[in-house]
């Protein structure tokens, strides 16, 4: 297993140690948080779960974790998720998985969203390492591509678009729609990039996560830390 490896195992595992029976819990996507569904499921605690990607619920699913549906609860306890970038004030970069969407309508039901993460995630400005994920609808997607390389422009970051393929045929999310990847640079002001995105005709959701994360444990050579919001 390799260095970082060790190390989505070890915070995966730290974040397990928080569940508590008898609480609803929402399962993040990707590797760090594959670990982490692992790790829960061997506690063999009573909890309802709720998956944020079909990938996460097969893996739940085949470890014998009881799954609930997102409208069947009124609220999630504690989600445990990973990230592509974690900048200051906690604040994310998600969606390289492409299930950008679903974590985020899971970590909006959330009264704790804890954001796990190998040490190698941990950035001083968003948008240094990871592109943007911005999910969009299929119908007129090259049209919304060119709004949303005016919203990078009016806000001072670079304004490159790819759109996500998997071989030859467009990425399609979870929920059937394409992702465009964003090669923003660093990112000076998360929240009016956010809100700007949001506010644009096609785009479904983006991959800002900004002050949604409540905690943050970080994985190191040393051990897992909190890291403060
Ligand atoms: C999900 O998985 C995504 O939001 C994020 O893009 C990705 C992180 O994956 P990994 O833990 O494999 O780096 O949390």
């Amino acid at each position: 297993m390799t260095s970082a490896d060790q190390q989505k195992k070890a915070v995966g595992k730290a974040a397990a140690a928080l569940i508590q029976p008898g609480t609803v819990v929402g399962l993040g996507t990707g590797s760090t948080a594959k670990f982490f569904v692992d790790a829960l499921a061997a506690r063999g605690l009573d909890i309802a779960c709720v998956p944020t990607s079909r990938q996460t619920a097969e893996q739940a699913e085949g470890l014998g974790m009881r799954l609930v549906d997102l409208d069947a609860v009124e609220h999630i306890d504690i989600t445990v998720d990973g990230a592509d970038e974690i900048g200051p004030g906690l604040a994310l970069i998600k969606g390289a998985g492409g299930a950008l969407l679903r974590e985020k309508l899971v970590w909006t039901l959330s009264r704790r969203c804890i954001v796990i993460a190998d040490a190698s995630k941990h950035v001083a400005q968003l948008g240094t390492v990871f592109a943007l994920p911005i999910e969009v609808v299929p119908f007129g997607h090259g049209t919304t591509a060119a709004r949303i390389r005016a919203v990078l422009q009016a806000c001072g970051v670079g304004s490159a678009v790819t759109l996500r393929m998997k071989g030859d045929a467009p990425y399609l999310t979870d929920n059937g729609n394409l992702i465009y990847d964003a090669q923003c640079g660093a990112i000076g002001d998360p929240g009016q990039l956010a809100t700007r995105l949001k506010a644009t005709t096609g785009v479904v959701e983006h991959g800002l996560f900004v002050g949604m994360a409540t905690e943050g444990l970080l994985a190191t050579d040393d051990g897992v830390r909190s890291l403060a919001g």
